[in-house]
């Protein structure tokens, strides 16, 4: 099939973000179009009627022609009228940003959970531009015989709408209640959650998988999620059990990414799943340290975390896909911050060790002596601590543990007076 030919089109207000025309390239190639070419028009504001002012969008008809554009892509989420008038000057198919990003989840979304929240968010998307289309009748036909219909046609498709929209809410309602069982049960197991955020493409999937390797090792591939050079490759909340470096075990999370203006539709459809980082001990900020909007992302994915979570749960920010500077910067990695390389399993045990320290505090060894009537105590120890110069004799068995340090009182009792 021949891909859609799009022009992008931005409108760039002095004291606003700029525009990020690559993205929106990225956003548009993932949605399966193809890139012909890109205006951005500065203004001292938005147009209210014609978004980019009609002048433009007057000029942008001609390139419409010229360069045979089948759809032309704003990047900003525009109100029915503003389609409207917009497709009443050009010959193309007229599509915001909110549109290609709703496109986008649409083809990714594999559960069943996340294709209802895509739905419900296309759905509340269209519900206030159902208006553009009533206008839209008159303007052509007009006077008897359109109008009737018309409004009626447009009653009937407000009133499905809204009952398929609460139809959903239902059916969401009852998968929420699926997820709160399982996180309850996590809380029960009393396992910690650390949940990996980011903004799209950061990494995430690749260094879930990555934990995968290191715990599971030659059955690790069942345990994989998808991870792909795409924008938005993980719609989905997966949770995946992990060994710490001292023994206690932690279950990391990848969820879906995060953009610049994420649509609210996506955030409020979303919310079980955005939710989710609510209920994490410990957040990982993931971040591409290749990023050329490194700074704009990072307080992009920052702003969502606390208005997601509210600021309580600590952050460790993590840099990654550090195999692609190495050679130039390797001063840099002596630091304190945490740099990573999911793809090529680098440092993944330095970031574990740091998740472990964040949530369970230091670890210490300790040189026990357990009698042999405690023997079980000793089997627990190797199975889930670090032990080592184990030795066994008539009464017992002597060995150093890596204990953390607030469990250290549990083991007084095997411990000499070497023990700090
Ligand atoms: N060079 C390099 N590439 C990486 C590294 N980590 C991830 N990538 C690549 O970056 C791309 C995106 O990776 P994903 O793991 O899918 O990213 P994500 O954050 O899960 O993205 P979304 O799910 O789309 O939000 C893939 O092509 C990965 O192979 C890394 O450490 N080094
Ligand atoms: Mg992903």
């Amino acid at each position: 099939m021949e891909k859609e030919r799009c022009l992008l089109v931005a409108v760039q207000v002095a004291d606003q973000e700029e525009n990020d025309m690559e993205e929106l390239g990225l956003l548009v190639e993932t949605a399966g179009g193809e890139v012909v070419s890109s205006i951005i028009q500065n203004r001292q504001s938005i147009d209210t009627r014609f978004y980019a002012g009609r002048g433009k969008i007057e000029e942008i008809a001609n390139y419409v022609k010229e360069l045979d554009i089948d759809t032309i892509v704003f990047n900003d989420e525009l109100s029915g009228s503003q389609i409207r008038n917009i497709e009443e000057i050009v010959e193309a198919k007229v599509i915001d940003r909110t549109n290609l990003i709703l496109d986008i989840f649409a083809k990714r979304a594999l559960t069943k959970e996340g294709q209802l929240q895509v739905e419900l968010a296309q759905l509340k998307y269209s519900l206030p531009r159902l208006i553009g289309v009533n206008k839209n009748l008159s303007r052509l036909g007009g006077g008897i015989g359109t109008r009737g219909p018309g409004e009626q046609k447009l009653e009937t498709d407000r009133r499905r709408i809204k009952e398929r929209i609460s139809d959903i809410q239902n059916q969401l309602e009852e998968l929420e209640k699926v997820r709160e069982t399982k996180r309850k049960k996590r809380m029960k197991d009393q396992v910690p959650v650390v949940s990996i955020v980011g903004y799209t493409n950061a990494g995430k999937s690749t260094l879930l998988n990555a934990l995968m390797d290191n715990e599971y090792k030659d059955e690790s591939e069942s345990k994989k999620v998808f991870a792909h050079d795409m924008l938005f490759a993980t719609l989905d909340t997966e949770h995946r059990r992990v060994k710490l470096p001292g023994g206690r075990r932690a279950v990391f999370s990848d969820t879906v990414g995060f953009i610049k203006k994420l649509p609210t539709q996506i955030i409020e459809a979303f919310k079980g799943t955005l939710e989710e980082i609510k209920y994490a001990d410990l957040i990982i900020h993931l971040i591409d340290i290749n990023d050329e909007n490194l700074t704009a992302h990072k307080e992009t994915t920052s702003r969502l975390i606390e208005k997601i979570t509210g600021s309580d749960i600590p952050v460790l920010t993590v840099y990654n896909k550090v195999d692609k500077i190495l050679n130039e910067k390797t001063s840099v990695l002596n630091n304190g911050i945490i740099y990573i390389s999911a793809k090529h399993k680098y440092r993944i045990d330095e970031l574990l060790e740091a998740v472990d320290r964040k949530i369970n505090g230091p670890k210490n060894f300790y040189d026990l002596i357990i009698p042999n009537d405690r023997l079980k105590t000793y089997y627990w120890l190797y199975e889930n601590r670090k032990t080592d110069n184990v030795k066994f004799d008539g009464d017992g068995v002597s060995l150093r543990a890596l204990l953390y340090e607030s469990e250290k009182e549990e083991y007084k009792s095997y411990m000499g007076e070497s023990n700090g």
